[in-house]
């Protein structure tokens, strides 16, 4: 096997979202020095720029969706470039952008692993469950919506992104971080029987104890997606969100998630989400996520 080539995809739109900035995340994690960060960890990295798609027209929702034909557009741009990275041999890292993008990376993660027989394990690190639907939906930002459409629920446009739906079923993921889940969203995930490592769990149990257990089972055949919004951490650390929840993963509590990942040893494809620069002190949110991307390729604090 050749040297592990990696591939950053830009894709600078905050259509999903309920606050504009997230469209500028890309350019201020390539300000951060992602990709150099990577390459001196001995990783092969090529930049392909960013996607294009519609403009954000910051319109009201409609039927319970903001902006949903331009929510089609973009993943449907994310699902192509993710799609073929993957097939030729790379591991992409999308540079976001809001995490209805997740839509589209992980719809192609999961033909990948689809056509390869490979088992799917998706990482969900965040603050929310991102499972609403038009009809609970708080917001009509769909960002707050992808788990519960790569699950089947949700506009026919997103749900069948890939062809035939639902994309993936829901014991693949493993949500990490939760703690702000709406009304009508909780009763969802629980009909769904999303595991849920929330963050009462890590206060009770501790990292090390919640990670062992969201990374149980994975094997040589498993395709780890890591699909990394940045809300995920605590706001005194992370404060370039657009929606900041407190009492999140501290500095620490989130590099040992990152290096548990790593030392798993199966990740194939990320997502960094919501990163708002708008919203950001110096950029440094910016380089707190790659901080914690390069541990995710396995820089490690440890000495031994
Ligand atoms: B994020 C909220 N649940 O649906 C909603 O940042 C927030 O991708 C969604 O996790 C946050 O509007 C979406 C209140
Ligand atoms: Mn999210
Ligand atoms: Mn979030
Ligand atoms: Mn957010």
């Amino acid at each position: 096997m050749g040297k592990q080539v990696i591939s950053l995809i830009g894709v600078p739109t905050d259509i999903g979202a309920g606050h504009r900035g997230a469209s500028m995340g890309p350019e201020a994690l390539r300000v951060a020095k992602l990709a150099e960060k990577l390459t001196r960890r001995g990783l092969e990295v090529v930049d392909r720029g960013n996607l294009q798609g519609p403009m954000n027209p910051w319109l009201p929702p409609e039927n319970g969706y903001r902006h949903l034909p331009e929510v089609v557009a973009w993943n449907t741009a994310v699902y192509t470039a993710i799609y073929e990275e993957l097939n030729a041999g790379r591991l992409p890292i999308m540079l976001g952008g809001d995490h209805c993008l997740a839509i589209g990376s992980i719809t192609a993660v999961a033909r990948y692993c689809r056509e390869q027989g490979k088992k799917l394990r998706v990482l969900w690190l965040d603050a929310h469950a991102d499972f609403n639907t038009a009809q609970v939906t708080p917001s009509g930002n769909i960002h707050g919506m992808p788990v519960a459409c790569l699950c089947g629920q949700g506009p026919q446009a997103l749900t069948e992104l890939g062809g035939s739906s639902p994309t993936v079923t829901p014991d693949v993921f493993r949500q990490i971080g939760i703690r702000s889940v709406d009304e009508g969203e909780k009763r969802l995930v629980r009909e769904a029987r999303i595991t849920i490592h929330d963050m009462r769990h890590i206060d009770e149990a501790g990292v090390k104890r919640v990670m062992e257990e969201a990374l149980a089972g994975i094997d040589d055949d498993t395709h780890v997606h890591v699909s990394f919004d940045v809300d995920f951490l605590d706001p005194s650390i992370a404060p370039g969100v657009g929606t900041t929840v407190r009492g999140g993963p501290n500095y620490r509590e989130a590099q040992l998630c990152m290096e548990m990942i790593a030392d798993a040893g199966r990740v194939a494809s990320v997502d960094i989400v919501e990163l708002n620069p708008a919203f950001d002190k110096r950029n440094q949110t910016a380089r707190l996520a790659v901080d914690l991307i390069e541990s995710l390729f396995g820089k490690s604090t440890l000495i031994r």
